[in-house]
């Protein structure tokens, strides 16, 4: 079979069909507690191919594009595959989003098409994300149709935009789930079991992915057809050392690029099982019991269960491990060392991955598939193949020596890069690539070692300028990080009124464990105050903390706290506002 000029799920799923139609694509950890799904290739490229059919007889052409708001759900990845085989571009919005922020993205992305599901679970709880959608669809006169997928049994009022997915019409819900199976009845029963793949160019959009700016509207991040799967590929396999029947587990929703890439795309194109994790991972139980080789998460997950101490994780049977990454976020030196002495035995290589939504797939990592690489803790050590990583300074110098910080800057594109923010290249290029021209600028901070090694060191909006130096958010924050009563910090800095040099708070959460609170300690140098007022940071619902979001507090400006979309916790930043209002 030649596949060429094909889209992508041809590549995701027939080629493996033709190979090893039973093996298992995806393993759906349900939120329920131990419930698992296996789909394998065939059952996935069938539930691709009807679910295909369905958008095309909705009227769904090549080039349009569908908003997906789903929880991680089998149906979900086939709605993701169903987009890209009739060559539409999908849009997923992780759903934990307000109708609004919904609702901003379906506009933005002109989406006529929404998938949803009646309601979600996430630790037991039952969340109406029809209910959202209803509410978002208001707002968007261009929406003509919403099909929606049963992910629990209850009825839910449907309007008169709604395909329901799995209902045939006129009866009852009868489809929902037989044996633990997704069953397809209803609508997309109906549609043929094979969709013909569209011909796609290589540079056709293949999806947009939403990420929010510090502040202002979001912006939809353009992907492309062949660079973008063969980034994801090529990553997937090197990075992580992927084989043939290794069990891959990425804990991040597929509302995030880590999940289009990790999830989805990079363990799908290699022919890979993938598991989707529906709720917040009970670590370590799903490692046991799924038998997980890779394990891929974020290092905030990484420095709560630090706390929680060893036994907690060493209780379950982590023989199954090979490789643990992390993503998302610096991840300090006693957390990685943690995570690879305790979680990984001294087994399993750490890898400390940086990319971002806009690289497509990862760009800096340790590569362990090159026999005796050298990995150090808390780095994310070397360029994947193809990345030209570049220093710049702040008068936009190229900084070609060692042991020196700077701007990190990519200086050739490469295939997995977004091509544009969509509706708004000139904001793409004014982002992007007008700071430092001719380099494609990533916000982010970065020391290169004396032996030529790259070390994160956090957002450059984030950096803190003390007597003239710049440091980054992660310097400082390791070395706060490493005390014993420290879970996580958040250090900022805020102009000094007097002085004019940086002044710098910290906001250190202690032993979580013990149920304390945070200490808020401010000052310059040595002295410092303190007082607990929140047991959270700010951080977004993929794990980031919102350092921002501090540092407008500090400033007495917590009315102008700018887009919140993505945040998680709006009580934790209640109670730091209100803790700050009553700080001496
Ligand atoms: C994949 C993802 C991108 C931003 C990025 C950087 C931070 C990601 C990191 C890291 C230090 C790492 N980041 N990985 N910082 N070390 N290993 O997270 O994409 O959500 O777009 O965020 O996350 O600041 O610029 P995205």
């Amino acid at each position: 079979v030649n596949y060429t000029g094909f889209s992508f799920p041809v590549n995701c799923l027939d080629r493996h069909v033709h190979v090893a139609p039973d093996k298992v694509a995806l393993i759906w950890e349900k939120d329920e507690p131990g419930e698992q799904v296996q789909v394998t290739y065939r059952e996935l490229l069938e539930l691709t191919c009807r679910l295909g059919n369905t958008l095309k007889r909705q009227g769904v052409k090549q080039g349009d594009r569908v908003t997906i708001y789903m929880p991680p759900c089998p149906l979900a990845v086939a709605s993701m595959l169903a987009c890209a085989r009739i060559g539409a571009v999908h849009a997923v919005v992780f759903a934990g989003f307000s109708a609004e922020s919904l609702a901003d993205r379906i506009r933005d992305a002109q989406s006529e098409t929404v998938i949803t599901v009646n309601q979600g679970l996430r630790g037991g709880k039952i969340i109406e994300l029809k209910k959202t959608v209803d509410q978002a669809v208001k707002q968007c006169p261009g929406v003509k149709r919403v099909l929606v997928s049963m992910r629990t049994t209850s009825k839910v009022p449907m309007t008169a935009l709604d395909v329901p997915l799995e209902e045939v019409r006129g009866c009852p819900a009868i489809l929902l789930l037989l044996l633990g199976k997704v069953l397809a009845l209803g609508e997309m029963m109906k549609e043929d079991a094979y969709c013909e793949p569209a011909v796609m160019d290589s540079e056709d959009m293949l999806f947009l992915l939403y990420t929010s700016g510090s502040t202002g509207k979001p912006k939809g991040l353009v992907h492309s057809q062949a660079g973008y799967l063969l980034f994801a590929a090529l990553t997937h396999k090197y990075v992580f050392d992927y084989q043939d029947r290794d069990i891959f587990g990425c804990v991040a929703d597929i509302g995030w690029i880590t999940g289009h890439t990790y999830v989805v795309y990079g363990p799908l194109c290699n022919g890979g099982t993938t598991v989707l994790f529906e709720s917040t991972p009970v670590y370590p139980n799903p490692v046991e019991r799924l038998r997980i080789n890779q394990f891929y998460g974020a290092p905030t997950a990484i420095r709560l269960l630090l706390r929680y101490g060893d036994e907690w994780v060493k209780k379950y049977d982590r023989s199954s491990l090979k490789m643990l990454g992390s993503v998302g976020e610096p991840i300090n030196k006693e957390a990685w060392e943690w995570y690879f002495r305790v979680v990984g035995e001294t087994r399993c290589p750490v890898v400390d991955t940086w990319w971002q939504t806009e690289t497509g797939g990862i760009c800096i990592s340790p590569r362990p598939s090159n026999p005796g690489a050298e990995i150090l803790p808390g780095m994310a050590m070397r360029p994947f193949f193809g990345i030209s990583p570049s220093l710049l300074d702040d008068k936009g110098n190229v900084l070609l020596e060692n042991d020196v910080s700077g701007a990190l800057c990519i200086s050739q594109a490469w295939p997995g890069m977004a091509r544009t923010i969509y509706n708004d290249h000139k904001r793409f290029l004014k982002t992007y690539l007008t700071s430092y021209p001719g380099f494609f600028f990533t916000g982010d901070g970065v020391y290169r070692t004396s032996e030529g090694y790259y070390q994160l060191t956090g957002r450059l909006d984030d950096t803190i300028s003390i007597s003239g130096h710049r440091l980054g958010t992660a310097e400082v924050e390791n070395v706060v990080n490493h005390h014993v009563a420290v879970a996580e910090s958040a250090v900022i800095g805020y102009p000094h009124e007097i002085k004019g040099e940086g002044k710098m708070l910290s906001f250190l959460p202690q032993n979580i464990s013990q149920g304390y609170g945070t200490a808020v300690g401010s000052g310059t140098g040595s002295s410092a105050v303190s007082t607990p007022y929140s047991i959270r940071l700010p951080k977004t619902r993929s794990g980031k903390i919102m350092r921002r979001v501090l540092r407008k507090i500090v400033e007495d400006k917590a009315n102008e706290l700018g887009d919140l979309t993505t945040l998680d916790d709006h009580e934790a930043v209640q109670q730091i506002i209100e803790g700050h209002k009553h700080l001496v």
